[in-house]
């Protein structure tokens, strides 16, 4: 997947377009781009990529993410 892909997947998955996803986001929003969630699996990923611990993905965490599920 590259930076093109990861940017179309974050825009169409950030919902209330704040520029940021929120976990709500992600495990709501995957399904919709067609990649099987496992929520266990997903929470430890959102964790380990949300550096600044502000509870959401900024981009540049989102590209982190993706590479890790
Ligand atoms: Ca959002
Ligand atoms: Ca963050």
């Amino acid at each position: 997947m590259n930076a093109d892909q990861i940017k179309t997947i974050f825009a169409k998955m950030d919902v209330n377009g704040d520029g940021s996803l929120s976990f709500e986001e992600i495990t709501e929003g995957l399904p919709k781009v067609g990649i099987k969630v496992d929520i266990s699996k997903i929470k430890a990923s959102f964790e380990a990529v949300d550096t600044d611990k502000n509870g959401s993905l900024d981009p540049e965490e989102f590209v982190s993410f993706m590479a890790k599920i």
